[in-house]
C-alpha cells in the first residue's frame, strides 16, 4: 500500500515538474527589453508605455492586453500619421512575429495606461502585466523616465 502510494507521489511530482519545466520555457520564448514610461506632468490622464518585445519561438505570438493596478484601464495603441495628421489608433492586439521583435516607441506601438490614480514620478519603477496569446503572461517593471532617446537603446 505505501508502495503504492509513494509511486503515485513520484507520478504526481513529475507531471508537475513537467507542467513548471514546459510553463517557464514557453515564458522564456519571450523577452521584453528596456521597459519605460515616458514622465508626464501630475495632471496627465494617460501615460505612454514602451518597450521591445522580443519573440524567439517558432510561431507568431499575439500581445492580447495589459494590466497594472492604479490605472483606470490599459489600451494598445499605434500611432500613425494619416494626411499630416498624427493619430493613436487602439488595435486589437499586437502581433510579434516568429524570431522577431516588436518595437513599442513614441509615434508608433504603444501601451496606453489611462486615468493614472497617482502619476508616478521620474525614476519610479511601475510594475504591468503583458497577457499573450497561448495562455503567456509576464510582469515586468517599467521604469518612468524622460522622453530622451539617448537613455533608451538597448543593453
Ligand atoms: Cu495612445
Amino acid at each position: 500500500m505505501n508502495k503504492m502510494i509513494s509511486s503515485l507521489m513520484i507520478v504526481l511530482s513529475l507531471s508537475i515538474i513537467t507542467q513548471a519545466c514546459s510553463m517557464s520555457h514557453d515564458t522564456d520564448n519571450i523577452t521584453v527589453y528596456n521597459p519605460w514610461i515616458r514622465l508626464a506632468p501630475p495632471n496627465a490622464p494617460a501615460l505612454g508605455a514602451f518597450m521591445e518585445i522580443h519573440n524567439n519561438s517558432n510561431h507568431d505570438i499575439k500581445l492580447l492586453s495589459a494590466n497594472a493596478s492604479g490605472y483606470k484601464r490599459l489600451e494598445l495603441h499605434k500611432t500613425e500619421y494619416k494626411n499630416g495628421m498624427m493619430k493613436m489608433i487602439k488595435q486589437d492586439f499586437m502581433p510579434i512575429l516568429a524570431h522577431n521583435k516588436l518595437v513599442l516607441k513614441p509615434g508608433s506601438w504603444h501601451i496606453m495606461m489611462i486615468n493614472p490614480e497617482l502619476v508616478p514620478s521620474e525614476e519610479e519603477d511601475v510594475i504591468i502585466e503583458l497577457v499573450f496569446s497561448n495562455d503567456l503572461s509576464k510582469t515586468l517593471h517599467a521604469k518612468v523616465s524622460k522622453d530622451n532617446m539617448m537613455n533608451h537603446h538597448e543593453y
